[in-house]
């Protein structure tokens, strides 16, 4: 008994010791994490890190930000060929090599597709994102049909540049040709 109790105690020091020792390292740990926690339930921001697939040099970032009951969806890319790209949420959040992996527009509400004109149209459905002749496009607009919570949600699903332009028409795609850039969305830091 008395044996196992000073084994105990000097278990204890030991820790003590490493604890002492680690103090430094332990303390910046422990302020980072303090920082982060704790997660809200809340997402009230996302961003996309888009990547160039095989054969482009398309690449860029896209951040969502909800804003009294709408979310504002902010864009960059570049390495675009100069003109008109068709810019969607695809249903699966996956980067592959031909961006086939994304699959088909995100559509939970099973619409048609069409442009951002109208609420009768795939969630996923952003419309075009127009690159200048230095192949940079920008893109800001404000839909009330993106959703970072329930059925509808578009976290963790995946944004798609096209290597051509999107009709609006032709179903189900808008006729926007392979996929230039791919990337997924994630719950960003508000
Ligand atoms: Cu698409
Ligand atoms: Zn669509």
């Amino acid at each position: 008994m008395t044996t196992k109790v000073s084994k105990g105690v000097l278990t204890l020091a030991v820790g003590s010791m490493v604890c002492v020792g680690l103090s430094g390292l332990r303390g910046t740990a422990q302020a980072q994490h303090e920082k982060m926690a704790p997660a809200k339930a809340t997402i009230t921001k996302a961003v996309a890190i888009l990547l160039p697939t095989k054969a482009s040099k398309a690449e860029g970032r896209v951040t969502f930000t909800e804003e009294g009951g709408k979310v504002k969806v902010h864009a960059e890319i570049s390495g675009l060929t100069p003109g008109e790209h068709g810019f969607h949420i695809h249903e699966f959040g996956v980067w592959s090599e031909d961006g086939m992996a994304s699959g088909g527009h995100f559509n939970p509400t099973a619409e048609k597709h069409a442009g951002t004109d109208t609420a009768k149209r795939h969630v996923g459905d952003l419309g075009n994102i127009t690159a200048n002749e230095n192949g940079k496009a920008t893109l800001d607009l404000e839909d009330a049909s993106l959703k970072f919570h329930g059925p509808t949600s578009i976290i963790g699903r995946g944004v798609v540049v096209h290597e051509k332009a999107d009709d609006f028409k032709t179903q189900p795609t808008g006729n926007a040709g392979g996929r230039a850039a791919v990337g997924v969305i994630g719950v960003a830091k508000p």
